[in-house]
């Protein structure tokens, strides 16, 4: 991996200068705006664009009139889109990535066109964000009309390309102050850390490439980005599925969009969590993931038999460390097909008993399934998609072929109409088959292990070899190469490091209704995850889908868990794989988590420990290697599996509160895993905090991610923190910004910390999330340490596993803490909203936990009534309330008085 690594740094460095060089090039473009009309309700303009000189021809013929429209959509919210006037362009369907809920804009009257004043800008009513134009030449701005402030700003200026809008070719430029801080433009691997990184090239374009290889496009593509200025967030998300670069200057961003059209929306926040917020109502809402999804998942590509399966199950449970979720790699199929299973090393009884004993067990089973489809007139899955004609063709109308696992493959399209069909009947007939709880879907960039158009089967070679990754189809150079398959622009240097057909479905191939692989290719994971999700939902029809896909997109979050992908067993990618998953949650995907020990490369003990102790707080935790990997089940090691014990333990503790998170997500978009800026948005020294993440807002991660270290230095933004291995160890940081500490991190320890000013639902750990779920609660309240302070928090209770994730009645009980202390007494209040299902299912609450109090209280008040309740301050000084039996489904008020004398007594 080093090699390559650094082989790909190199080729990225030319790549840079490249680039930079011909963004200073002579190349001007430009439009004017010649007319302008208005829509009908106020909320908008269209404009039309002519071309100011098409000389420059270098990748392309310029399109003559484009058509600019300009929606307010909501008062946090504009969307600006500039399309060819003339002829319809390729744009995302609605039904593949949703636009929350607005119509399109053809289906809105408007009046008609006047020309054009020398500049203008859009009536702003109760907006918060202002768009304003020039005419000659055209840019556009996006800004804040209270504080003036520019947020995007198009506006030509010398040394830059003007609008530049072809068929193959788009760039557009904005301009930036130089203290710009953005997050997003994924997904790639980031060594720089959270914060973008300038005179870098993000190229958006997705691709069979393992995440260890840093800066470089990986599995799914975000045009999206999020901003912050002196503590106040914004948005930019460009809604096309085109291959692009996006080209970060020293003050300005340059979007090389190879398609397609431009398609804005901007954000007005200001918080962090609202920009996700705004950004995920367009888009839609990350979806709800069942309960048992939080438990801990062990996987491993080359798990050669059922027997080796089964132990891996035993061994967990002898070892005392949870296993929720067995999975299965493509080990199980036959010969890689999907849809079979390899019945001597899978014998489909036994497998099917093993199903059954992991239900019995209150575990569960997830397959991978991958989307090439083995050519064989005799695999009655290739069959059914044969004669519902689902398979991408190529250019000569011919199935399009490829070749991965099984060897040569065709490849459903999900845009067919008859995918969904397809898809859902072979995924519930194999149901019937093997009772797998949730589906992996893999290798959907697509990946394929041939490159090109002509690719045909060679009568004289066996497909696949002994190598099943290399191509064994006979792929001929053509003769004339198609400017799909060859654009004129070439992103990602395209032709040095992997060509935009490399390994993957080629650009001139086609799906249903013409649409070309060209346009598609970045939606060829979102395709599949929505149709599997769609078949997941036919064959449980009362349950929530469980999926986890590789290739994602704008949207994926609405149906699938995301994984990082093929990750290395070393301490970087450790370290890397928190601000993967950070910016997973920034994209609507907070479902999220990296292969824990490390994919591929060999792990070791000690970092398997630190991988655990971050694991166990990904929202999505799996262990997964390779199958050139030594095993790293958590038990194979004494000290691993001590720390797992502890780690898992807190986890699956903490199991409410993380449950309660998913709730946001799902209703707010609200990321799980948060980096700490976004509670903290005005303490700058957390804009670049890159291995230290918060759960939520009350918890605070801080792990070890580098070899041989026995301490963190770790930082702590405002407030009061409590050591949740030992509530006794407090840091507290007074003031407006954060200080670093050093805190002891031997192996075998974590550091992790309760945020005062929270209150946290928890349970008892065990060993699946089925038998937690019937533990007692403890509700901790964290105050901090002064005379006053109040805190407050939430728990989200349903049956974990029913389609609908909200607040209903007799289905799910929601439930507000609230807290306050003051000299001499405090008080703890819970309102209950919808109690009849925690009442129905004896929800029930033994002990309170309060930390930050001085002394033991000497009498407590439940309801108003004096009570008995054991009141005792525990060994780390948090003072326990406990035997309270107290039903969660009733509101309650609890108060706890100190007399005059302070002696510890209880009425
Ligand atoms: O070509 O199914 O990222 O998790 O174990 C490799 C085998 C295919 C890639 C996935 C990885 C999985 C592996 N897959």
């Amino acid at each position: 991996m080093g090699s390559l690594t650094r082989f790909s740094v190199a080729l990225a460095l030319v790549c840079y200068s490249l680039l930079f060089l011909s963004a200073n090039g002579d190349y001007t473009g430009g439009y004017d705006l010649v007319s302008i009309s208005d829509y009908n309700d106020g909320k908008g303009l269209i404009a039309y664009l002519k071309v100011i000189d098409d000389k420059n021809t270098t990748f392309g013929a310029s399109v003559e009139e484009l058509r600019l429209s300009v929606r307010v959509e909501t008062d946090e919210r504009v969307r600006v889109r500039i399309t060819d006037n003339r002829s319809d362009r390729w744009e995302i369907p609605e039904w593949v990535v949703q636009r929350g809920g607005v119509g399109s804009l053809s289906a809105l009257s408007a009046s008609p066109p006047r020309n054009a004043e020398k500049q203008g800008e859009l009536p702003v009513g109760n907006s918060s964000l202002k768009f304003s134009y020039t005419s000659e030449p055209f840019g556009f701005a996006v800004s804040r009309p209270e504080t003036g402030e520019v947020l995007f700003n198009t506006t030509p200026v010398s040394d830059m390309n003007g609008l530049v809008f072809k068929d193959q070719y788009l760039e557009i430029t904005t301009q930036l102050p130089e203290e710009a801080v953005l997050y997003g433009l994924g997904e790639s691997t980031r060594p720089d850390g959270l914060k973008l990184a300038h005179n870098r090239v993000y190229t958006l374009w997705a691709t069979d490439i393992g995440s260890n290889i840093p800066d470089i496009d990986l599995y799914g593509t975000y045009p999206f980005y999020l901003a912050m200025r002196d503590g106040v967030a914004h948005g930019v998300l460009l809604m096309n599925s085109n291959g692009m670069d996006i080209v970060y200057g020293d003050t300005s961003l340059t979007y090389r969009v190879i398609g397609g059209v431009f398609d804005f929306y901007f954000f007005a926040g200001p918080t962090p969590l609202s920009i996700v917020d705004q950004y995920t109502q367009l888009v839609g809402r990350p979806a709800a993931m069942p309960y048992w999804s939080l438990g801990f998942h062990q996987s491993r590509y080359g798990y050669k038999s059922l027997a080796e399966v089964e132990e891996v199950v035993d061994r967990y449970a002898a070892a005392e460390i949870p296993l929720e979720t067995m999975w299965s790699d493509i080990d199980y199929m036959d010969g890689y097909r999907d849809f079979t299973i390899d019945q001597t090393n899978y014998p489909e009884e036994k497998l099917r008993a093993f199903v059954k004993k992991l239900h019995d067990n209150y575990q569960k089973y997830v397959i991978i399934l991958d989307p090439g489809i083995a050519i064989d007139e005799s695999y009655p899955t290739y069959k059914r998609g044969v004669d519902l004609d689902i398979y991408i063709r190529n250019k000569y109308g011919d199935r399009y072929l490829a070749q991965v696992w099984p060897g040569p493959v065709n490849f459903p399209d999900f845009f067919h109409p008859n995918a969904e069909k397809f898809w859902t009947d072979e995924i519930v007939d194999f149901h019937k088959r093997v009772g797998f709880d949730g589906l992996w879907i893999d290798m959907n960039e697509a990946a394929n292990f041939c490159t090109g158009p002509e690719c045909v089967i060679d009568p004289d070679v066996l497909c696949p070899g002994e190598d099943y990754t290399i191509c064994c189809l006979l792929c001929q150079a053509e003769k004339n190469v198609s400017r799909w398959d060859d654009p004129p622009y070439k992103i990602n240097c395209i032709g040095k490091y992997r060509e935009i057909n490399g390994r993957t479905i080629a650009m001139s191939a086609l799906h249903h209704g013409g649409i070309k692989e060209y346009d598609a290719h970045n939606l060829f994971g979102l395709t599949e995850s929505i149709m599997t999700y769609s078949a997941l939902k036919t064959l449980f029809p009362e349950k929530r889908p469980f999926l986890l896909s590789r290739s994602t997109f704008v949207g994926s979050g609405v149906v699938t868990a995301h994984w990082t992908g093929d990750n290395g067993a070393t301490f970087a990618d450790l370290a890397y794989s928190i601000v993967s998953c950070l910016n997973s949650g920034m994209f609507g995907v907070p479902m999220v988590g990296a292969d824990i020990c490390g994919f591929g490369g060999q792990t070791t003990e000690e970092l398997c420990s630190r991988w655990i102790q971050v694991g166990a707080f990904y929202p999505f935790s799996r262990d997964h290697a390779d199958i050139n990997s030594r095993h790293q089940e958590l038990y194979l090691w004494d000290s691993v599996a001590k720390v797992a014990r502890t780690v898992l333990g807190l986890r699956y503790k903490l199991l409410p509160y993380y449950y309660t998170r998913m709730l946001e997500a799902h209703s707010t978009g609200a990321p799980i895993m948060r980096p700490l800026f976004f509670e903290f948005p005005s303490d700058t020294a957390t804009l670049s905090i890159n291995t230290q993440f918060l759960v939520g807002r009350g918890l605070l991660v801080s792990p070890v991610v580098a070899e041989g270290q026995e301490t963190v230095n770790a930082y702590f933004p405002p407030g009061v923190w409590y050591s949740a291995f030992d509530p006794s160890k407090i840091i507290k940081v007074q003031g407006s910004s954060g200080e670093f500490h050093v805190l002891p991190a031997p192996v075998n320890t974590i550091q992790v910390h309760y945020r005062a000013g929270f209150i946290i639902p928890m349970q008892e750990p065990a060993m699946t999330t089925t038998l937690a779920r019937k533990t007692p609660f403890t509700l901790l309240v964290i105050f901090g340490d002064g005379p006053e302070d109040s805190a407050a928090g939430e728990l989200f209770l349903d049956y974990g596993e029913e389609r609908e994730m909200r607040v209903m009645k007799e289905k799910s009980t929601f439930i507000k803490f609230t807290a306050k202390k003051s000299e001499g007494r405090g008080a703890l209040l819970s309102t209950v909203t919808e109690g009849a299902f925690a009442l129905s299912q004896h929800v029930m609450l033994h002990k309170i936990t309060i930390l930050g109090l001085p002394d033991i209280p000497s009498r407590v008040r439940m309801n108003g009534i004096w009570t008995k309740h054991p009141v005792s301050s525990n060994a780390e000084g948090s003072i326990d309330i406990s035997e309270l039996n107290l039903s969660l489904g009733k509101s309650f008020h609890l108060s706890w008085h100190y007399d005059q004398s302070g002696s510890a007594y209880v009425l």
